[in-house]
């Protein structure tokens, strides 16, 4: 017989056998119960396959892209999607016209999901892209996706699909060129969804605070995926807010977040070892965790935040450990500055620029194997061929070293990136903005360190000759054309970019010479 591989089957099946239990509460006081997130994701896969959806002649399942405020009904929206067999692409709410304009004309999504607000463009962008169904979801449970779907039945059997088939396209922004939408499986994702139940000891009566966005791996994936395999109630934060999660702390077992959550939770003096003495499990990712957070916190709630690495083409790499455990071969502790062990059932090692594997301890690129590793780019496979070494292992573009006993430390990247606040900010695509406006010669956007975000972009903008240029003018225009989290936070005006003796532009110099600009005093 053949089995069902759908993602969807295997989170159904952890579901509670008391289906009126609660599952989730939001922070405006809304219940939902198992049966609620089973009937309403039921009727929802329905309306997906009601809309009889011809065939692709690349035979891809169709494509459901979403760009809408996190609520629980967004959740339900990407369980139909698992059910129906179509292919999640879900997208920052910050993005702006021209993001969208590529994302949609790239993936060609056959249905596209936003906000009543957000109609008049997002619309007019899809049906010229030729996509054919535009509904609207918003967060006070109005707009067209819901009401089409409540003349649906709320019955429904998840449409049978292999490991291998694509369920989610997640775009990273490129070092060159444009965004590049890595292709999931649902035996990706389920695969790394098992392993981590069982790394990170999830247990009946687990409670997850869950504040993150849900239009990325970390919410959307790491957080929801955790809770539902383990029939885990989640405490639902519709936007991060340090004082409402550490209200919650103490309903509450597990909680993820990137680093900024950490300190902006620091900064609140409600944070003591009472307030956190229920919870089990604290965890980071996304981004680095300083040292001192780390420190902060242990001194703070006498709890060791386990720090864990991941990639939207991969889900999770590596983790601190739970609890010692002879199994993983894992003897040691949560250790800050890490990011722990490979998971179980990925293969890690750490190269130098010729693909030779190096000793333990030096320091060279980090490349990946593993079921939870990506099939590629969706419609790049120049590109995925690049990014994959001869023996199928993935360059994630991070530099690092893996110490005799195992433990990862990511020390840098090869690929520039500034991630600012868990979010990935690629300097060549704001760079191709800045250059495109009047009076622009050349710029450069580097990353600095931040005490919130962690690191933030500058740019060092070169005007034309005879031009002016006012810094703060070029910020406020490149507002109306990319995602707020990418503007850079300062821009200097300079008579010429410093380059080496091959012509290239030397942005060490320029990382060094802004990075006390947000140092506190
Ligand atoms: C907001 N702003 C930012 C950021 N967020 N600037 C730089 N970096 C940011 N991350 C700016 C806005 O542009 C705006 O500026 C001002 O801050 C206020 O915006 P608002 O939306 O109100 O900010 P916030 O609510 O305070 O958001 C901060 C945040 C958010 C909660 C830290 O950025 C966040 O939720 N980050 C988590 C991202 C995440 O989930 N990453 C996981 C990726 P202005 O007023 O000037 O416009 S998955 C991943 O990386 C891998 C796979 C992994 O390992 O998990
Ligand atoms: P994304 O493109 O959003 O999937 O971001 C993936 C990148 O985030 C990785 O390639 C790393 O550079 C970075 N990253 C994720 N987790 C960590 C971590 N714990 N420490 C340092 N960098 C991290």
């Amino acid at each position: 017989m053949n089995k069902n591989h759908n993602l969807f089957v295997a989170l159904r099946a952890a579901f509670p056998a008391d289906l009126d239990a609660l599952a989730v509460e939001t922070d405006e006081g809304q219940c939902y119960s198992w049966r609620d997130l089973d009937r309403a994701s039921a009727m929802m896969a329905n309306l997906l396959q009601s809309l009889d959806i011809p065939p692709t002649p690349d035979g891809m399942p169709p494509r459901v892209a979403v760009q809408v405020d996190k609520s629980v009904e967004a959740m339900m929206l990407y369980l139909a999607t698992l059910r129906a067999g179509f292919v999640f692409l879900p997208l920052n709410t910050a993005y702006q016209q021209a993001e969208i304009e590529y994302f949609i004309g790239n993936a060609e999504p056959a249905v596209v999901v936003c906000t009543g607000a957000n109609f008049p463009w997002v619309s007019q962008i899809a049906f010229q892209a030729g996509t054919r169904h535009v509904f609207t979801l918003n967060t006070d449970r109005s707009g067209s996706l819901l009401e089409r779907a409540s003349h649906c039945s709320d019955e429904q059997t998840p449409v049978v699909r292999q490991p291998e088939d694509l369920t989610a396209i997640l775009y990273t922004s490129g070092t060159t060129g444009r965004s590049k939408g890595a292709m999931l499986s649902h035996g990706n994702l389920l695969s790394n969804a098992v392993m981590l139940k069982d790394y990170w000891g999830w247990q009946p009566g687990d409670v997850l605070i869950h504040a993150l966005p849900i239009f990325h791996v970390h919410g959307l994936f790491v957080a929801i995926h955790g809770a539902l395999l383990n029939g885990s109630q989640m405490l639902w934060h519709a936007k991060f807010d340090p004082k409402r999660v550490i209200a919650d702390l103490p309903r509450a077992t597990v909680f993820m977040g990137v680093p900024t959550l950490y300190v902006r939770m620091l900064a609140e003096s409600a944070l003591t070892k009472k307030q956190a003495a229920h919870m089990r499990l604290f965890i980071s990712g996304s981004a680095p965790l300083l040292i001192e957070t780390f420190h902060d916190w242990q001194a703070r709630t006498g709890h060791t935040i386990l720090e864990r690495y991941g990639m939207s083409e991969t889900i999770m790499l590596t983790s601190n450990p739970y609890v010692a455990d002879a199994r993983y071969r894992n003897q040691g502790e949560r250790r800050g500055g890490t990011v722990g062990f490979p998971l179980p059932g990925v293969s890690l090692r750490v190269v130098d620029d010729a693909g030779a594997p190096l000793p333990a301890g030096e320091i060279g690129n980090i490349q990946v194997k593993g079921p939870n590793v990506f099939a590629g780019y969706w419609r790049m496979p120049e590109k995925t061929a690049e990014e994959f070494s001869i023996d199928g292992f993935f360059k994630t573009g991070d530099v690092g070293r893996q110490d005799e006993q195992g433990y990862v430390t990511i020390v840098g990247r090869s690929k520039d990136l500034i991630i600012s606040g868990g979010y990935n900010v690629y300097p060549a695509e704001v760079e191709g903005y800045l250059n495109d406006m009047p009076g622009v010669a050349e710029s450069a956007i580097v990353g600095v360190p931040h005490p919130d975000f962690g690191e933030v972009g500058v740019a060092i903008v070169v005007p034309r000759p005879g031009a002016t240029l006012d810094g703060g003018a070029l910020l406020a225009g490149l507002k109306d054309r990319l995602a707020n989290f990418k503007i850079p936070k300062r821009c200097f005006i300079a008579p010429e970019l410093p380059r080496n003796t091959m012509g290239k532009v030397q942005k060490n110099l320029l990382r060094d010479a802004h990075k006390t600009l947000f140092a506190p005093d």
